[in-house]
C-alpha cells in the first residue's frame, strides 16, 4: 500500500534509542524523559515538553540531517512515497543551531533519502502559537526567503493561545511568498475556532481539524471548498482528544466528503508509525484498502510541491 503523510513534526520523529544515544553524546541526563523506550508526558503541555527536551539534543546540522534521513528511511520501507515534516526554526534556536543551517541540513538529510530510498519529501515551516505573534511573524519572514524545499507555512503549539487572526499578518507574508498554508485547529478546540481560522488565514488544510464533525454546517463547508484535514488518529488517541478509536470522528468526516489524509504527527511520542495509521484506519474506522488508497492520493494532490513533482508521484 503506497502511503503518503503531510502532518508530522520532525522533533516529534526522534525514537527513544536515538534520544539516548545524543543524550550520551551531549552528556545531558534524560532520566525525566524517558521511562524505558517510552517518553515521559501526560498531557499536551508535558507533551511539548517532553518534544522540547528531546528537541534540545539535536544540535548540530549533522544531528538534524541524520534525523530527517532516519525517519524518512523508516517510513520509506514501510511503503511512504512522500512525506511533509515541520520544522520550527523556534526549536533550532533553543537547541543552538541557526534556522538556515538547521533548514539546510534538513534539506540536506531529504536528498539523501531520496537518493537511497527513493522517497520524496518537503518541509514546512511552523510557527508556535503560544511563542507569541512576533515569533510566528519572525518563523515566517524566514520561511518566505525560501529556504532550500520549504514549500510550506504553518501554525503549530497550543491552539488556546491568541486568537487565529492574531497570526493573520504572518500568514499573508507566507502567502505572498507563494508558500502553501496549513493550520493546526480542531483538536483540542471546537468549531468555532476552526471557522475563525479558516475565515482569518484561508489555509488550504488543517493540521487535525477532526473537530470540526461538532457541527454539520462546518462539515458541509470544509467538504464544499475542499479544505484538506490532516488527519491523525493516533494521535488523538494518545493524547485523549477521543477515548477510543469507535469515538474518532474519521470515518464520517470522510463518508461527509471531506478531503482526508492520514498522518502520524508525533509517532514515537504518540506510540504510533505511519504504516500503524494506516493500519487502524483499516481495522477500525471502516477504511478499505481503495480508501488507504484514496488518502494516500489526496496527500498527493494536497501536497506543498510543484506540478511536476506532483504528477510523478501520481
Ligand atoms: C506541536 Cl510545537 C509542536 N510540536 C510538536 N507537536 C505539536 N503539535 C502541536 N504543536
Ligand atoms: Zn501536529
Amino acid at each position: 500500500m503506497p502511503k503518503a503523510e503531510l502532518h508530522c513534526h520532525l522533533e516529534g520523529t526522534a525514537s527513544p534509542p536515538l534520544v539516548r544515544r545524543q543524550a550520551a553524546r551531549y552528556g545531558v541526563d534524560i532520566a525525566t524523559l524517558l521511562d524505558g523506550d517510552r517518553y515521559r508526558w501526560h498531557d499536551f503541555a508535558s507533551f511539548l515538553r517532553a518534544y522540547g527536551a528531546a528537541s534540545a539534543l539535536f544540535r548540530t546540522e549533522e544531528d538534524y540531517a541524520e534525523l530527517a534521513e532516519t525517519y524518512l528511511a523508516s517510513i520509506a520501507g514501510s511503503g511512504a512515497i512522500y512525506a511533509e515534516f515541520f520544522i520550527s526554526p523556534d526549536h533550532a534556536e533553543a537547541a543552538g543551531l541557526s534556522p538556515g543551517a538547521y533548514a539546510a541540513a534538513v534539506a540536506e538529510g531529504i536528498r539523501s533519502a531520496e537518493a537511497e530510498h527513493g522517497i520524496v519529501a518537503r518541509l514546512i515551516v511552523v510557527g508556535v502559537r503560544h511563542l507569541g505573534v512576533e515569533s510566528v511573524e519572525r518563523a515566517a519572514r524566514f520561511a518566505a526567503g525560501m529556504p532550500p524545499l520549504v514549500t510550506g507555512f504553518g501554525l503549530a503549539g497550543d491552539e488556546g493561545a491568541g486568537d487565529p487572526a492574531d497570526f493573520a499578518r504572518a500568514f499573508a507574508i507566507a502567502r505572498d511568498a507563494g508558500l502553501g498554508l496549513t493550520a493546526h485547529a480542531g483538536e483540542f478546540r471546537g468549531a468555532d475556532a476552526i471557522r475563525r481560522t479558516l475565515d482569518a488565514l484561508q489555509p488550504s488544510r488543517l493540521g487535525h481539524g477532526v473537530r470540526a464533525v461538532e457541527d454539520p454546517d462546518l462539515v458541509r463547508r470544509i467538504a464544499a471548498v475542499g479544505i484538506v484535514l490532516e488527519v491523525c488518529p493516533g494521535s488523538n488517541l494518545a493524547l485523549g482528544v477521543y477515548p477510543s478509536p469507535d469515538a474518532h470522528p474519521l470515518p464520517r468526516l470522510r463518508t461527509s466528503g471531506c478531503r482526508v489524509t492520514l498522518n502520524s504527527d508525533d509517532p514515537p511520542f504518540f506510540g504510533t508509525t505511519l504504516a500503524g495509521e494506516y493500519v487502524l484506519a483499516r481495522d477500525a474506522m471502516d477504511f478499505s484498502d481503495a480508501d488507504l488508497l484514496a488518502a494516500t492520493r489526496t496527500a498527493i494532490e494536497a501536497a506543498f510541491v510543484d506540478e511536476a513533482t506532483r504528477r510523478d508521484l501520481l
